[in-house]
């Protein structure tokens, strides 16, 4: 039987497991990336496990997150970062190089390779033909040290295209599209390939953007084959030694098939407050803008830069209108001085900023009161933007500066002829900004500045697990609002117990105050519980206010793995309608909770307060099942040692 691209790289990578969906497998990391803001807490404990040098091809530490230094905090972390990264073996792109998913793709990233990143929007690596997975820092700690990363095998769904995108119609539509067709949680357990005729009509600029926001629909990662295309772009960055031809046998099979004819797309957008709140821009009307903000790791390639500049030359945005342009690397920010567009979007009205998420992550460039805001981002989560009233849409960079000219949504194809941007033959090589790591053998003392505190472990889980209910939330529940992440707070990733008083916040402000009260207890969440970023902060501080278990109708996958190894149980109800049988403030135990877990899936909670028993299903493997037991996968991975 033939094997697809997901599958050819597994059984490449494969350590352990059987290649049967749903099982779980451990495959090898050729490469890592962590970037600042979950890269504190994987180098933290990186060093706990008393690993001298990484053992991974290439690992690199990027600065991408943190860049506002509102106060001594992310300088600290960068200290922190660099002098660690230094000792272990890791390379270090230093602030100002450039989004991590952008930088990877451009000077790291290798087809047939794995990438396992502490950052969600790792896939991007797929628009090269990498099996390219967002993860937790404590996984990808462990991987830096050699071991395997384990996940469940996933499904794979082709997204077969045919055809060619029309002028002023981009991969974000694509996406968008996807998105529309599978939504948010459509992706779980699955990765999503790309094949068909149209492949070879996107660039890998293009595809990365597509596999980037593959995030979004909580798949597991996106790829797209190693072509001609592919080959072109790794020598225009001076790599085509790099390239390896990696295509789908002819006789491949997949789980589930989706089609796509991009000759019939058209300009789309997501609607406030989701990634897959998908409209045509033709059809949304002419809402009137407030702010554009286009940049981050899905659309600020050169090529995407380009576009928006042609699109400024010559005009000026519009008086009500705040434009503010990320280009994603020093790369690309230093062709467009070279070339001139950079002039014409300075020259247009434009507000530059450094090649950073900035904006993305809330740091910086907030939108007023009720503002709608237009965005080439991935992520319109409500309150992301740093405006809890603002409402955010996700669009391609070409709808984005069409709406900055004109200050209404527009539909880019009312302006005439679209720009056409070619591919350069040869990119700005200069790595200037990447830091080598010491050489094997050299002392290198590691700078810890006061931001860094230790981070909370687990113990052992006891004979009986009790508590009250702290919180119920309701479904698509993200990791934002668990762990709200702005310009105020991300300062502090290094410092769980500040930031768990923040923790369910946006949707309860009494929630810490409740959790220590209570000595901790139980959450209760809807469906898809935890999805968006990979922040392990999201487990952590739960942890820290003495959260136990988690008990939800579904879990995003990368969430669900940070609970577990932060050893806090994830629940799912064996029958969903019982998500009504808990209230806020019941009394809830878990009898013989060791032997509970390991007995099997099915478990019994007592709601103590409506005297009823609640089945409850745990999806753990034997590996997490005693992970759960020791606590989590620090202490697990103690536990195996001695
Ligand atoms: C995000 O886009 O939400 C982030 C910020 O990049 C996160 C990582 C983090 O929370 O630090 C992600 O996507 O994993
Ligand atoms: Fe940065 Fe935004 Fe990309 Fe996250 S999604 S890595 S915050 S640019």
């Amino acid at each position: 039987m033939g094997l697809n691209l997901a599958q050819k790289i597994i059984k490449e990578h494969l350590v352990s497991g059987e290649m049967v969906a749903g099982k779980e497998i451990s495959i090898k990391i050729d490469q890592t990336l962590t970037q600042d803001s979950t890269g504190t807490m994987a180098y933290l404990q990186f060093e706990a496990m008393g690993i001298p040098r990484v053992k991974t091809k290439k690992s690199v530490a990027y600065i991408d997150h943190n860049t506002l230094q509102a106060g001594f905090e992310n300088a600290d972390d960068h200290k922190y970062i660099q002098t660690v990264a230094s000792k272990h073996g890791v390379y270090f792109s230093r602030p100002g190089n450039g989004i991590c998913h952008q930088v990877q793709l451009e000077r790291f990233g290798v087809p047939g390779m794995t990438l396992l990143g502490s950052d969600s929007h790792t896939p991007t690596g797929g628009g090269l033909g990498m099996l390219a997975i967002g993860a937790g820092g404590l996984d990808v700690a462990v991987a830096m040290g050699g071991g395997p990363y384990y996940l469940m095998m996933p499904r794979v769904c082709k997204v077969v295209l045919t055809g060619k995108l029309k002028p002023w119609v981009a991969a974000k539509d694509v996406i968008l599209e996807v998105l529309r067709k599978m939504t948010v949680k459509g992706g779980v357990g699955k990765v999503v390939e790309y094949a068909g005729e149209g492949v070879k009509n996107l660039t890998v600029p293009e595809r990365a953007t597509i596999t980037n926001m593959g995030a979004e629909l909580g798949a597991t990662t996106s790829i797209f084959p190693s072509d001609e295309v592919t080959k072109e772009f790794l020598k225009a960055q001076g790599r085509e030694s790099d390239w390896v031809e990696l295509l789908p046998d002819a006789d491949a099979q997949y789980d589930e098939v989706i089609e796509i004819n991009l000759d019939e797309l058209e300009p789309l957008a997501a609607k406030p407050h989701s990634p897959d709140n998908i409209a045509k821009v033709s059809e949304i009307g002419k809402i009137k803008v407030d702010q554009v903000a286009i940049g981050s790791c899905t659309n600020s390639s050169f090529m995407d830069m380009m576009k928006v500049a042609k699109i400024l030359k010559g005009k000026s945005v519009h008086p009500d209108v705040s434009l503010v342009i990320a280009p994603g690397s020093k790369q690309v920010l230093t062709m467009l001085a070279q070339n001139g567009a950079l002039a014409d979007m300075v020259a247009a009205g434009a507000r530059i900023l450094e090649s950073a998420c900035g904006p993305c992550i809330g740091m910086g460039q907030a939108p007023a009161s009720d503002a709608v805001s237009l965005r080439t981002f991935n992520r319109n989560f409500e309150g992301r933007s740093g405006t809890a009233s603002a409402k955010v849409y996700l669009v391609s960079p070409e709808v984005a500066a069409a709406s900055a000219i004109t200050g209404y949504f527009t539909d880019p194809r009312e302006l005439g002829e679209a720009p056409a941007v070619d591919m350069p033959s040869k990119f700005l090589i200069d790595d200037n900004m990447v830091v080598a790591p010491a050489p094997e053998g050299v002392e290198v003392e590691v700078v810890r500045g006061p931001n860094i505190k230790p981070f909370p472990v687990n113990k052992e889980m006891p004979s009986e697990v009790s508590g009250k209910t702290l919180i119920k939330v309701g479904d698509n529940i993200t990791t934002d609002h668990i762990m709200p992440s702005n310009a105020k707070l991300l300062p502090f990733r290094s410092n769980v117990p500040y930031l768990s008083e923040f923790c369910l916040t946006p949707c309860d402000p009494e929630f810490p105050k409740r959790a220590k009260e209570n000595n901790g207890g139980f959450i209760i969440g809807g469906s898809n519980y935890g999805q968006g970023s990979s922040r392990e902060h999201a487990a952590l501080a739960p942890l820290q206010l003495g959260v136990k278990g988690v008990i939800a109708k579904s879990f995003a996958r990368i969430h669900m793995a940070n609970l577990i190894n932060s050893g806090i149980l994830p629940m799912t109800f064996a029958n969903e309608a019982d998500y009504d049988a808990i209230d806020l403030g019941d009394e809830l135990v878990l009898e013989n909770a060791r032997e509970q877990v390991k007995a099997g899936s099915d478990l019994v909670i007592m709601n103590k307060t409506k005297g009823k028993e609640i089945k409850v299903k745990v999806a753990l493997s034997g590996r997490q099942i005693d992970m759960i037991l020791a606590g989590g996968l620090l202490n697990y991975t103690r536990q195996q040692n001695s």
